[in-house]
């Protein structure tokens, strides 16, 4: 079964997917968006026992919120794939603000996060993401585990609450507090290569307004931002449908692991795909080199700083004889 392009909006259901509620194996939603669903578990999208597999390409889920869990979404499915995929001022009362990984004991949950944002999202514990048992007073094991790769997770910092001990791996990714902002009381989340902890500039952070009453969280509402990521060199302006230059560049840009591929991103990309939910499009911010883009394109400069040198033949070496599918 697949979604494409869906809007699923302002709906509410007393217990479980506020937006949509998933037993299906195999379903894929490409294109859609999650906005201001509520729900106890999993506002935006609940994925319920599917053993096939869900999943979501370039979803967006904003100022979603639950009173349990999984403001933006919650799963108990064997596997999950979320790529370039943005979360922003989704909000649980109780665990994962944006996703929640549920692990029902007698299944595995896995997770990957590959390309995705995680921005503005708020819960007592996990802003972004989190794991939790299906009962807490069940003494079944903990199985399965959550990928987090070329994504950035800035929700103000205690990103991650993995209390349960699922097997978690984090890589070339932005995540705000560092190791610090991870949850992880039975040790076991793999620190992995490339991570930083540092202001990913995104063009427009978007904002919680509380419409005039700071005392009273009821009536506040998501501003809608944009996480395209500030560049000297050049940013997809999505309102204007044009590229605009900034006046910083960010440190997401040509950050993600070297072995991905750089996909769509448009010249000059650095060789190296950025972190984020752009990473690897069409609208990837461009790289900055310090000066102009170079007038004309010299044959054998990968990276796009007008020279070819041996940081070109760097990206080679590291992709040689590679094939694309
Ligand atoms: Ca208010
Ligand atoms: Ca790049
Ligand atoms: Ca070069």
């Amino acid at each position: 079964m697949t979604f494409t392009s869906c809007l699923f909006e302002w709906n509410s259901a007393s217990y479980l997917g506020g937006g949509l509620f998933l037993t299906a194996d195999g379903v894929t939603l490409t294109d859609c968006t999650f906005r201001g669903n509520s729900a106890w578990h999993g506002g935006g999208l609940k994925n319920y026992g599917s053993s096939g597999g869900l999943t979501l390409v370039n979803c967006i889920f904003s100022d979603n919120s639950v009173g349990a869990s999984g403001g933006g979404l919650s799963t108990d499915s064997a596997l999950s794939s979320l790529t370039n995929c943005t979360f922003c001022g989704n909000s649980a009362a109780d665990d994962g603000g944006a996703v929640c990984n549920v692990s029902r004991g007698w299944d595995e949950v896995n997770t990957t996060l590959l390309s995705c944002v995680f921005a503005g999202n708020t819960a007592a514990r996990g802003n972004a993401v989190a794991c939790v048992l299906y009962d807490q007073d069940d003494e079944s094991f903990a199985a399965g585990s959550v990928s987090v790769v070329n994504s950035i997770l800035w929700d103000g910092g205690e990103e991650i609450a993995n209390p349960i001990g699922l097997d978690m791996a984090i890589a070339y990714s932005n995540v705000r507090g560092g190791p610090g902002g991870v949850h992880d009381p039975c040790m076991v989340v793999v620190w992995g290569d490339g991570n930083i902890d540092t202001d990913p500039l995104f063009a427009d952070p978007g904002y919680l307004d509380p419409n005039g009453t700071p005392d009273d969280g009821n009536d506040d509402f998501w501003v809608a931002g944009n996480y395209h990521l500030k560049s000297q060199a050049g940013r997809y302006d999505p309102a204007t449908q044009s590229w605009v230059i900034d006046d910083v560049t960010s440190p997401c840009i040509d950050a993600g692991d070297p072995m991905s591929p750089i996909g769509l991103e448009p010249f000059p990309n650095g060789g190296r795909v950025n972190m984020g939910a752009y990473g690897g499009t069409p609208q990837a911010s461009k790289s900055y080199f310090g000066g102009p883009p170079c007038e004309t394109v010299v044959a054998g400069d990968i990276n796009g700083d007008c020279r070819v040198d041996f940081l070109d033949f760097q990206i080679v070496g590291l992709h040689w004889l590679e094939t694309s599918q």
